[in-house]
């Protein structure tokens, strides 16, 4: 095939991907980047709160590989036994959210009833070692519940040095379940925790 007969075959199969591509709603939609998490600003009525789940909920699929969607706002990782919600427009989360055998981490106090305006909670159900990072959420939680079989003890920590993880980390609480916390004493400053 000669350059330019080539060339013209690209084109028009660029031109062809492009209007496939827009022919469909949704996908022409831009792949979320596991970048920055989208902000949904400083003030969000319950339709905007809603649109900014979706953005955050694609945003988290991409940043934390191996989760699975499992409702409009929750995703659920299997492998890692960890759960990660996100209230919806008008949503109270209470104590109550955080099931029986999971520790709860929330993104606000008084378990989401504070004054953030993009709360969220992470449960865990398994044993280990959880950075918070790796779901992009270091620093930001401030309430926590520990709902494991009773007696089961929890850890949150801090790293020493976050741009030098090799520096270990410091505990800030532990916690004895049933326990819960609805401020915790360093607010926005855990990175770690340890469900059991
Ligand atoms: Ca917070």
């Amino acid at each position: 095939m000669k350059a330019r007969a080539l060339r013209r075959t690209v084109a028009v199969l660029t031109a062809g991907l492009a209007v496939l591509g827009l022919a469909g709603p949704g996908l022409s939609q831009a792949a979320p980047t596991p970048g920055a998490m989208p902000s949904v600003g400083s003030s969000v009525d319950g339709q905007q709160r809603a649109a900014a789940i979706q953005q955050e909920m694609a945003w988290q699929l991409a940043h934390t590989p191996g989760g699975r969607q499992v409702g409009t706002n929750k995703i659920v990782w299997d492998k890692m036994g960890v759960e990660l919600t996100l209230p919806m427009p008008g949503d109270k989360t209470t104590m109550a959210n955080c099931a029986y055998r999971l520790v709860c981490v929330f993104g606000d106090t008084d378990y989401n009833n504070g004054p953030d305006v993009q709360p969220w909670v992470l449960g865990f159900y398994d044993c280990g070692l959880f950075d918070l990072g790796q779901w992009g959420r270091r620093n930001q939680a401030s309430s926590w519940d520990n709902n494991q079989t009773p007696g089961t003890v929890a850890w949150i920590y801090y790293y020493r040095d976050e741009n030098n993880t090799q520096n270990g980390f410091i505990q800030i609480q532990s916690s004895i379940a049933p326990q819960q916390d609805p401020t915790i004493s360093w607010n926005d400053a855990v990175d770690l925790i340890r469900p059991c």
